[in-house]
């Protein structure tokens, strides 16, 4: 496929100032009339415009009134001849109910949808699809009244009647111009929880959040996290909201999570449906950072906009990070706080550490791409959010919000680059450590890879002076063999085992407990003073900066620091850098599986349960093993079956060995009385959840029929999903003779409610292979009535929950990768997105032990080889197989 790149970027030729857009709304036959008011781009050489077009019926094409003549070239209507300002009118059709990539318009459970972002516009009209085009939109829709009784598009409602033959109208104006990938209706049989709000600054405005009927009530927390983001964004950045009316619409058709279109964002049911009995915490807690992320896109996205989708990072890290801040902030307790970054800490390394190290690796800001779905990745949005909390961590909270209101008074209005927001940061903080070493930041932006940082230190009794040597590296990636250092911020501690952290100076300043050293040449050396006892370390404190961090600390400073570190972040990371350390001995070594774990870490981790100051979410994160996937990132030629049976043999360890102390747990942080998603509770579910699995487990191995017992009593009385759910995955992850019973329970309750069905699959996919069992289970499901991989939720709860599934997906006879092929093909034949990110799950191919990496390799190969694959799956295999 033809390769787009950042270097070739151009203004546009002409510039589209107004758009009118009216719709004749039919399920196989929708009409677009769309007048333009075009002019030409002066700045630009006199050239033909080119419109892009996507699987459009064109009728007719009209300047200023008049047919005209015009060409096609591929996709593109091509007008030549043009004066400098017109009228152009086009018309065209297009069948929304055959339009399975729900890309453009779209239907869903009879509701008419649109998706945007990132080049969908032109699948409804000829346009400019770039975002640096904006325009003034209004919009009239016109459908079925019965049908199609609620009308939406993006601003403000400002006509609607009743036409004849039994359709209605309605006309919407946006006073906000924007670029079309922004723009967004809805129509159909809907229903809206209200709320009229006044904010800090006076302001009177309407939220509505949209859903089918039946499912009003299940919209509470949507709103109340909306509610909570209009107050936060103006609390902590000053950003008003600057629309009388903003709408929130659900569909359960929809490729990923939310789409921030202005005035009307459109979400995946996922995203905002929930209540006690069928969400669990994660579910709570994803709708409050999705809402509140397609909010703040409505000044870091909308109100400044992209120049061109390799700045896809200037509105996705920039949005991404506000998300995580405003968790963060509603979190309230320094631990809560903590248990949010470590979850967001774990995302970034067993996602897109991954990604970094193999084919895929791109910059934040990448050079090239064939086909723009393919980088909405983790990269561009998890480790794009991290460059933008080392602005933070570099320039202090004030000055960071001092950045950002500089950035704001500069663009408003307009679609710019990250150099554009690099630049305001550092203009705002002159003389701060970022403006003197901004042009090096900004080699986060242009350099792929994870960098690794390699501590050194040095103790001198005597001198009572610590000196710790950093120096860093990066891997090669894909066109990037040899990089150059990085700014690299690292918050460090002293820590004396005992006594806790030490006020030391650094280079004779302010003696301090915390310092962030600035890490900017290949290596530097960091002097400590009035260091009053032999230091543990703690370095790289909260995760201030994405990346690797080498240090050579003995299991005893590993157990001091999870015991002692005043970051709990760091504590975090030391036990889990413990654990690490002993299941990849068990992996490589020959030794017998039967105890993983060494005493004093199984100790360790008892205390940590065991201790009456930390909250229940900080536990079951230290006493929750890494990943199956982490595990393998660390290795060089992966036998996935190894690593899975390591890690189980560990986890059934942890079980026996802490039996009494799981068991005490469970009692301790058992639900009593009504469901509330807060952080306290939600972390007390965690924990019981946590406890009751290990006691399940064990129960394999003792024959115990005590806790299977409780497991199953609680699948059916639990008072919430959360509760209900976990018990549920004890039996089914233990494979107890229980879980068939359970399941069939929890199908027929939920018969009704597709996310909870989602989760019923999901559950199933996921769960541990026993035996080379698990494909077959998915096979099975595959041809269960309720399965349909039209619908993207669907697809994922099954064939992606299986693709996440090492140990089932990794076989030694290669049907994993055999079915995950025959997938992909199927569903690439509808909806290309949505199998290009089937397809990223062998990205790590060559990292496999045999007979895992020839089995991948042919699958790849035989993917490679079909003759009508989508663009968007060519880009994915074809670098894999580079
Ligand atoms: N901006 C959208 C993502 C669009 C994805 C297009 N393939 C949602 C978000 O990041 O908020
Ligand atoms: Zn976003």
């Amino acid at each position: 496929p033809p390769v787009i790149r950042r270097e070739d970027y151009a203004p546009p030729a002409y510039w589209i100032d107004t758009v009118d857009l009216s719709f004749d709304l039919d399920p196989t036959k929708t009409r677009v009339l769309n007048r333009m008011r075009v002019r030409r781009n002066a700045e630009q050489p006199p050239q033909p415009l080119r419109l892009d077009g996507d699987e459009l019926n064109l009728a007719r094409v009209l300047v200023n009134g008049q047919g005209t003549s015009f060409k096609m070239d591929g996709d593109q209507l091509v007008l030549d001849g043009l004066p400098d300002e017109f009228d152009l009118e086009i018309f065209t059709t297009c069948n929304p109910e055959k339009n399975t990539k729900l890309m453009g318009l779209y239907l869903s459970q009879d509701t008419f949808f649109t998706q945007c972002e990132a080049e969908g516009f032109r699948r409804i009209t000829y346009f400019l699809d770039r975002p640096d085009v904006m325009a003034s939109f209004s919009v009239t829709l016109r459908a079925d009244r019965k049908r199609f009784p609620v009308l939406l598009s993006n601003g403000n409602l400002v006509e609607q009647g009743v036409l004849e033959d039994g359709r209605h109208f309605a006309k919407w104006v946006d006073p906000h111009r924007k670029p079309c990938y922004l723009f967004a209706i809805v129509a159909g049989c809907l229903a809206a929880r209200e709320q009229r709000i006044v904010t800090e600054s006076g302001s009177e405005h309407l939220l509505q959040i949209y859903v089918r009927p039946g499912d009003l009530d299940k919209t509470e927390h949507a709103m109340q996290s909306l509610m909570h983001s209009v107050a936060w964004d103006e609390a902590r950045f000053g950003l008003k909201l600057d629309l009388e009316r903003f709408m929130v619409v659900a569909t359960s058709d929809f490729n990923m999570g939310a789409m921030e279109n202005k005035g009307l964002n459109i979400f995946n049911t996922k995203y905002v449906l929930a209540s006690p009995a069928t969400a669990t915490d994660v579910d709570f807690d994803g709708i409050e950072s999705v809402i509140g992320h397609e909010y703040f896109h409505n000044w870091t996205g909308n109100r400044v906009t992209c120049r061109d989708w390799f700045q896809l990072s200037l509105k996705e890290g920039l949005t991404v990070f506000r998300d995580q801040e405003f968790s963060m902030d509603l979190a309230r307790t320094a631990s809560a706080r903590a248990v949010k970054r470590i979850e967001d800490v774990r995302v970034l390394r067993t996602v897109q550490f991954p990604e970094d190290a193999g084919p895929m690796a791109h910059p934040v800001r990448p050079d090239q791409y064939a086909e723009i779905n393919n980088f909405y990745t983790v990269t561009v949005y998890e480790k794009g959010a991290e460059v933008v909390r080392m602005y933070q961590t570099l320039l202090g909270r004030e000055g960071f919000a001092k950045g950002l209101a500089l950035y704001f008074e500069r663009h408003d209005g307009q679609a710019v680059t990250c150099d554009d927001f690099a630049q305001a940061m550092s203009d705002a903080n002159p003389g701060s450590t970022l403006a003197l070493h901004l042009d090096q930041f900004k080699r986060w932006y242009s350099q792929a890879g994870t960098p690794r940082v390699t501590a050194v230190g040095q103790y001198d009794a005597e001198g009572q002076r610590y000196t710790l040597t950093l120096s860093q590296t990066c891997p090669a990636t894909p066109g990037q063999a040899e990089k150059q250092p990085f700014v690299i911020p690292v918050i460090a501690g002293l820590v004396a085992p005992g006594q806790g952290d030490l006020a030391v100076s650094l280079h004779g300043g302010e003696p301090a407990t915390a310092h962030t050293l600035v890490l900017t040449e290949p290596s530097q050396q960091f002097v400590f003073e009035r260091v009053t006892a032999e230091p543990v370390p703690s370095l790289l404190r909260g995760f201030s900066a994405p990346v690797v961090l080498n240090q050579d600390l003995s299991d005893a400073e590993l157990l001091a620091l999870l015991a002692q570190d005043s970051d709990p972040f760091n504590a975090w990371e030391a036990g889990q850098r413990l654990l690490m350390r002993q299941l990849l001995a068990a992996v490589t070594g020959a030794g017998d599986l039967a105890a993983p774990l060494q005493a004093d870490a199984v100790a360790a981790l008892r205390s940590t349960l065991r201790r009456s100051d930390l909250d229940a979410a900080f536990k079951a994160l230290v006493l929750t093993l890494p990943t199956e996937s982490y595990l393998a990132e660390q290795l060089a030629d992966v036998d996935p079956q190894r690593v899975h049976a390591v890690r189980e043999a560990a986890r059934r360890q942890l079980a026996r060995d802490l039996a009494a102390d799981w068991a005490w747990a469970f009692d301790e942080h058992e639900d009593n009385g009504s469901y509330r998603p807060d952080p306290v509770s939600s972390g007390r579910r965690s924990l019981a959840g946590l406890a009751l699995g290990m006691l399940v487990e064990l129960a394999r191995e003792t024959g115990d029929s005590v806790w299977p017992g409780k497991a199953y009593q609680r699948t059916k009385d639990a008072g919430n999903m959360t509760d209900r759910y976990a018990a549920t995955a004890a039996l089914v992850n233990a494979g107890h003779a229980l879980a068939q019973p359970a399941l069939t329970r929890f199908h027929d309750l939920f018969a009704d409610d597709a996310l909870v069905i989602d989760k019923w699959f999901a559950l199933q996919a996921a769960a541990p292979d026993r035996g080379g069992d698990a494909l077959g289970r998915v096979e099975a499901l595959l041809r269960h009535p309720d399965f349909n991989a039209r619908n993207p939720n669907r697809a994922r709860s099954l064939i992606f929950s299986f693709t996440g599934n090492p140990a089932a997906f990794h076989r030694t006879d290669g049907a994993g990768y055999t079915f995950w092929r025959e997938q992909l093909l199927a569903i690439d034949a509808f909806n290309p997105q949505v199998a290009a990110r089937l397809a990223r799950a062998l990205d790590r191919w060559k990292k496999l032990a045999e007979p895992y990496r020839s089995a991948a390799h042919g699958e790849l190969q035989k993917v490679a080889a079909h003759p009508s694959l989508s663009k968007d799956v060519r880009e994915i295999v074809e670098k894999a197989l580079a």
